[in-house]
């Protein structure tokens, strides 16, 4: 059984915002992953279903990778479109749905046009601590992704029979981009009851697996491949990874966007290692980012030293400065925390 975790005056408020609204927009974070994709272009599924206009808007182009399935052509990029339409989507919209983000800022360039929006606005989100801007919060952070946040509401409301073969596609995409395909994130038994309920659709399940996780560019691969065999630093005595690239290599191998995705994963699959941080050195700044594994909390190590945030065990941040004053940095956290991540590592390794 799939427990329903709204109140019902929540599932009320939301049917009459929907059934009162006629043209929706949906929105997602920067640089939309999977679950920002799936979650905004399924919902978008049901609500034309419902014979709403709907229209997915998203900051910036997502990953090509993210971009397989029907219907992708229609999702519009506030980055590459011109200033007088997009001003005109937000404008005629009566609802904005914000999926998969917790704070505006997240939005980037779609930022402005949701702030000054005076639609009605509806949160639907699984990150932690949403700052309060919408309406209507469905924000619920023990959630495997928003796509099933967003699957839970289809079926709380009674529309699963507006969904369609295309939205459980879109909504498994999120679902299984968010956990790894089910390797973390996913613990809570109802999260394979919805995967089952979507397949039920008949989406093509090995397909969206191998179009969304098997879709490295030649350049990237040998791009992670350098870095980790010229970078890598493995402190064992700490259970802790640096991984680092300069802005000459990424020049050197061509980078765009996307080419370092999953990069900061791969010195976790050392079994010592139980945190890993990865350092870019982009043109403005340089970006963090770090994973771990267990109750380790990056996302605390991201606050308190580079000015970011995130999830327990997958969390970003930024430096301004060179990358070695970054790496500096790197290892006067290591020596501030040291007691805490030597204690970690003990628990870490007994445990285990
Ligand atoms: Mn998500």
């Amino acid at each position: 059984m799939i427990k329903n975790i709204f109140s019902e005056a929540q599932i009320e408020s939301l049917k009459s915002i929907l059934d009162s609204s006629e043209s929706i927009v949906l929105t997602c974070h920067k640089s939309p992953d999977g679950d920002a994709v799936g979650a905004t272009m399924g919902f978008c599924q049901v609500l034309k279903q419902m014979g709403k206009k709907a229209r997915v808007v998203v900051p910036n182009t997502p990953a090509d990778n993210l971009r397989f399935l029907p219907q992708s052509d229609t999702i519009m990029c506030a980055e590459e479109a011109e200033e007088a339409e997009l001003a005109n989507v937000f404008a005629q919209a009566d609802l904005l749905l914000c999926m998969d983000y917790n704070d505006v800022k997240r939005t980037q360039g779609l930022c402005p046009y949701i702030e000054q929006s005076t639609s009605k606005k509806v949160l639907i989100d699984h990150h932690m601590f949403p700052k309060h801007f919408c309406d209507l919060e469905f924000s619920f952070p023990d959630l495997s992704s928003t796509c099933e946040l967003a699957f839970r509401l289809v079926m709380a409301m009674g529309l699963e029979n507006k969904v369609g073969k295309l939205g459980a596609s879109y909504f498994y995409m999120g679902l299984v981009t968010d956990t790894g395909n089910f390797a973390y994130n996913s613990s809570n038994p109802e999260t394979f009851m919805i995967a089952a309920k979507l397949l039920g659709y008949g989406i093509d399940k090995n397909g969206i697996y191998n179009r969304a996780f098997n879709s490295q560019k030649e350049n990237s691969i040998r791009l992670q491949s350098y870095a980790l065999q010229h970078s890598l630093k493995v402190k064992r005595e700490y259970g802790i990874a640096l991984i680092t690239i300069s802005q000459e290599t990424l020049r050197r191998y061509y980078y765009t966007n996307g080419d370092t995705e999953g990069l900061v994963n791969v010195p976790l699959k050392i079994p010592e290692v139980f945190c890993s941080v990865f350092m870019r050195e982009d043109e403005s700044c340089i970006k963090i980012s770090m994973r771990s594994q267990g109750d380790f909390s990056v996302r605390d190590l991201c606050e308190r030293y580079f000015g970011g945030g995130g999830h327990l065990n997958a969390a970003a941040g930024e430096y301004q400065g060179t990358l070695e004053e970054a790496v500096n940095m790197y290892y006067a956290m290591l020596l501030k925390e040291k007691n805490n991540i030597l204690a970690y590592k003990e628990k870490y390794i007994n445990g285990k």
